[in-house]
């Protein structure tokens, strides 16, 4: 029988540094010789790039309420779920995925502050049995993030929140890093080969005697 693979989820506020982090993850399976399907959140199959086209966009006509913005990243994250990550877990592959269900509990839990029961209910409606083995969460002040994140252009809907939404947003990133295990924080504010050197140790750490075995 195929052994399944292993989810690795990387998160973090904007400007925390994501996309070189999952370079380095990349290059970490790589070496492994681990085969890696690479998704984002919201996003991954057609019809989920739709919808995070839908939160993303400025609609001046009409607001998005935080219910319907919750209501559609779990609809991508069912059709990710579904069509991509369950899928290559089984066929043995490795999953990367740039956000995931975290992001769901940070922004919509605790920048919206949405209920939390709601959120659970959707978690275990959703993702059934499938659960990160590893989340590299990647910690960042707002304001650092946020300036990082304007230098490289225009905000998206969501980037042009009020400060006080991504200080509550990394206020519930860091309560939920600090109770589950399989969540390693890593201080994302460092020069970006601390950083890298960070993710590796958390990857060898974490995976030792399983990438290859
Ligand atoms: N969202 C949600 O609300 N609920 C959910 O359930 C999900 C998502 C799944 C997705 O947007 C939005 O959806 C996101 C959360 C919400 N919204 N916001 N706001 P996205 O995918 O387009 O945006 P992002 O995920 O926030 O990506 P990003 O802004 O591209 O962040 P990043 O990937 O972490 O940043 P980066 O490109 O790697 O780095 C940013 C810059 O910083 C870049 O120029 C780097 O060279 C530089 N950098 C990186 N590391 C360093 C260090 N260590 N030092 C100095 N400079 C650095």
């Amino acid at each position: 029988m195929t052994k399944p693979g292993k989810f690795i989820v990387v998160e973090g506020l904007e400007g925390a540094g994501k996309s070189s982090a999952i370079a380095t993850i990349t290059n970490w399976l790589q070496q492994h010789q681990l085969k890696v399907v690479s998704t984002r959140e919201p996003g991954g199959t057609p019809l989920a790039e739709k919808l995070r086209t839908l939160v993303k966009q400025i609609d001046h006509n009409e607001l998005l309420a935080p219910e319907t913005e919750l209501l559609l990243m779990y609809a991508a994250r069912v059709q990710l779920l579904t069509n991509i990550i369950r899928p290559a877990l089984s066929r043995g592959d490795w999953v990367l995925a740039d956000r995931h269900d975290m992001s769901s509990r940070a922004y919509q839990g605790g920048g919206r502050q949405l209920d939390e029961q709601l959120i659970n209910n959707l978690r275990s409606a959703v993702l059934g049995n499938t659960r990160p083995d590893l989340t590299l969460y990647l910690d960042i002040d707002p304001a650092v993030g946020l300036s990082r994140a304007a230098a490289r252009g225009e905000l998206d809907r969501i980037e042009q929140e009020q400060l006080a939404f991504f200080i509550r947003t990394r206020q519930k990133y860091l309560q939920i890093a600090a109770t589950e295990p399989d969540i390693v924080s890593i201080d994302a504010s460092q020069p970006l080969a601390a950083v890298q050197q960070a993710i590796v140790r958390a990857l060898d750490n974490h995976f030792s005697g399983l990438a290859n075995g």
